[in-house]
């Protein structure tokens, strides 16, 4: 299709316009057949006679049932469960030195983007707060067609060669048996594999840690993984790792908490970028890239091309290039997120790939989950995927094609077609490979620069506070907790050993086992076997090295805003309007919501007289939902101690290290005895006489930004020393 000129790319809304095309909208209009006939009665279906049997001859209950019976297509079989908006990639630090990408030369450059999150394991229905990796895709609408980023939150990966994604996923989806559990990972069958796979140490490292339990999609990193290749315009290749790094800084809920969202809602990540985007709070990232010249290949003590390593930011720092910013919602959700179709093999020139064997292995998978998940070679045509580039060639028919090519040619060479369409050249922007040398043996081998599967993930793990080193053990000792074979346990704790003694013993202490004196040695590295191709893992290195970007806590992307924070003010009949207006001011300039959260829905009436409207009553909301509580002023606010939900509510608060205001009665309810907080006052618990006391306000609003108040939780679990 011939839709866009040049300059048409520099307008986000180009793409919107190309949907455009194909929306439609019934306001006002007939109710019609697909067929176009307009239809009298969409009630009733053709009878013989009131209450005789239903007609064959009817048509339009024909055409409706039929439809309605194909509305499904078969889920993602990774990533199914996802959300996605669409906003515009900005240049913000132009990069042609090392790539002549078009979409990345000039500063204030603007792409059109959709986006898509999601979580791996779980079915479409599936919860969001699962712990798992969250996957992170950008479909880039370029002016030199489609280029796609299909990234995850974490930016290793669990295994080194796509031969073991099949495996990895049976291990990790419910068990083939009887289909449980449902987006988990702490089952038999996962750790049975993992435990076999010393290769994913690093990534288990990652999925243990609070990144794998994300407060927001709009609150997580993203990255490559796969280390790419950038080439010039003269043609020099430079090896890439890309990053995402959001606004609004990268943080997590706490695990007990993530469960409890799962029931209380388990839309909480979709709904929460939907609302944002609503609200007009657009989500904003920014993209930076590690760039490594071609000639420093060798120069680390890992191998570029094994994803289950990264570049340490302290040894190549990231290069900021563009901000990302999603601003619109779809209009529907079947027709663009979830016929959305990433494929890493959509690249433009200047992007090319790496021989990393997992993402080589990805190139073949990705089109061909298309073909079978929405249908057809065509899927390229549906309007989401559709590039606004003109697209021409002689590929042709097929189910369900769109685009009605005129002439009698579709093959090339050509004469009859006058050539056409034609070949460009190089420098008319044609995409040719990086020429990279290769002069190699056939071999089902790995490199020896690939069996150090524990340096990193001890990098990890020794790079974290005690607080997130804390909540990795519990995350260990859950799963593992969860696994019924001691023999996969064991063998889990000698890998574990091999990353940290101190969190072998931590999560074995939890485990009621003992850490096994010898690791033992992965089946497939020899048990019973002749396996081919596989080598004994390295040593780990036995340097103490850390990286602070590596650690939610540490990392310089932790900002202290507030914005788009929700914050549940507990209010009984009675509270002070005064106190609830003031703190709700000092919010709203700050760009965060304040909910009242009342005994009862409706009008809830105030010491002053007048009345509040609540957003949510005890009965439908729960502090897992929201970042913070205030407890305002009011004489009978003390009642709330009285009520089993609102003292839960302070109580979970209290647990999971919220940030808790109190003034005025409010703080009197913090006394009850049936408050965990009662005696336990400490930096998160923020108390005056009058929400107009001096820095009371904004001392809440400084320990809210702060997120959590971790400490609290040392105070709380002295358990795990
Ligand atoms: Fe994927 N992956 N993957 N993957 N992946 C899919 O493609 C696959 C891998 C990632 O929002 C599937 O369209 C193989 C790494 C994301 O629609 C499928 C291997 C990374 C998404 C597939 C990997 C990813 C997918 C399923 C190992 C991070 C969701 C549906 C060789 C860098 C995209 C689909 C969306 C989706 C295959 C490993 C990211 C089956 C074979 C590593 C974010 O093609």
């Amino acid at each position: 299709m011939e839709k866009n000129n040049a300059s048409d790319f520099n307008k986000q809304e180009a793409k919107q316009e190309d949907l455009g095309l194909n929306k439609s909208d019934g306001t006002n209009k007939f109710l019609t057949t697909n067929q176009g006939v307009k239809i009298n009665d969409d009630n009733n279906s053709l009878k013989a006679g009131e209450r005789g049997p239903s007609l064959l001859e009817d048509f339009i209950l024909r055409e409706k049932i039929t439809h309605f019976d194909h509305e499904r297509i078969p889920e993602r079989i990774v990533h199914a469960r996802g959300s996605g908006a669409h906003g515009f990639f900005e240049v913000t630090n132009p990069i042609p030195q090392f790539t002549k990408a078009g979409f990345l030369q000039h500063l204030g450059q603007k792409t059109p983007v959709f986006t898509r999150f999601s979580t791996v394991a779980g079915s479409r229905g599936s919860t969001d707060l699962a712990r798992d990796v969250r996957g992170f895709s950008v479909k880039f609408y370029t002016e030199e067609g489609i280029y796609d980023f299909v990234g995850n939150n974490v930016p290793v990966f669990f295994i080194q060669d796509a031969n073991k994604f099949p495996d990895l996923i049976h291990a990790v989806k419910p068990e083939p048996h009887n289909e449980m559990p449902q987006a988990a990972s702490a089952h038999d069958t996962f750790w049975d594999f993992i435990s076999l796979m010393p290769e994913s140490m690093h990534m288990i490292m990652w999925v243990m840690s609070d990144r794998a339990i994300p407060r927001s999609y709009r609150m997580q990193e993203g990255f490559g993984v796969h280390t790419f290749r950038f080439i010039n315009e003269a043609g020099e290749s430079h090896f890439v790792k890309i990053h995402w790094k959001p606004k609004l800084g990268t943080h997590a809920v706490v695990w007990d908490e993530a469960q409890k969202i799962s029931g209380k809602n388990p839309d909480f990540h979709r709904e929460d970028l939907w609302e944002a985007i609503e609200m007009g709070n657009f989500p904003e990232w920014e993209m930076g890239v590690q760039v490594i010249p071609e000639a420093d290949e060798h120069k680390f003590d890992f191998d570029l091309l094994d994803p289950t390593k990264l570049v340490p930011e302290e040894l190549v720092p990231v290069t900021i290039v563009g901000r990302m910013v999603l601003n619109r919602n779809p209009d529907n959700f079947f027709a663009e997120t979830e016929q959305v179709a990433f494929h890493p093999g959509h690249v433009v020139p200047g992007i090319d790939f790496s021989n990393d064997p997992l993402l080589q292995g990805r190139l073949f998978s990705y089109t061909d989950t298309q073909l079978s998940r929405l249908g057809s070679p065509n899927f390229h045509e549906i309007p989401i995927n559709r590039s606004i580039s003109p697209t021409h060639n002689n590929q042709r028919d097929g189910h369900m094609r769109q685009e009605i090519n005129k002439g009698r040619v579709s093959y090339h060479p050509n004469s009859l077609g006058g050539g056409c369409p034609y070949q460009a050249m190089i420098s008319e922007g044609g995409f040719a490979s990086f020429g990279e040398r290769i002069e190699a043996h056939k071999v089902r081998e790995r490199s020896d620069s690939f069996t150090d599967h524990f340096s990193q993930a001890r990098l990890f793990f020794d790079s974290q506070t005690a607080i997130e080193q804390r909540h990795i053990i519990k995350a260990l000792r859950f799963e593992l907790g969860k696994v019924e074979s001691a023999p996969v346990r064991s063998r889990m704790l000698g890998l574990l050993l091999q990353v940290s003694e101190m969190l072998a013993d931590q999560v074995a202490a939890g485990l009621g086992m003992k850490v096994p004196a010898q690791p033992e040695k992965p089946m497939n590295h020899g048990v019973g076997a002749d396996a081919v191709g596989t080598k004994e893992p390295k040593e780990p290195s036995k340097s103490n090295s850390t990286s602070d970007a590596l650690s939610m806590i540490k990392n310089p992307t932790v900002t202290s805003t507030i914005a788009t924070r929700k914050i549940a003010f507990l209010c009984n009949d009675g509270v002070s309007e005064a106190s609830v207006a003031a703190m709700k001011k000092a919010l709203v300039e700050r760009d965060a919501k304040a909910c009242i959260i009342a005994p009862h829905l409706g009008a809830v009436p105030t010491a002053e007289g007048g009345a509040l409207a609540a957003d949510f009553s005890f009965f439908t909301a729960s502090s897992v939902l929201f970042d913070a509580i205030f407890i305002p002023e009011g004489n009978v606010q003390t009642e709330l101690a009285g009520n089993l939900d609102a003292m839960e509510f302070i109580n979970d608060a209290f647990r999971h290290c919220k940030i808790i205001g109190a003034a005025g009665a409010g703080a009197a309810v913090l006394t009850a005895p049936q408050c965990l907080a009662k005696d336990k006052s400490d930096g998160g618990i923020i108390t005056a006489d009058a929400s107009d006391a001096p820095e009371f306000i904004s001392n809440f609003l400084t320990a809210v930004a702060g997120h959590r108040f971790w400490e609290r939780e040392e105070a709380l679990e002295a358990s795990i020393s």
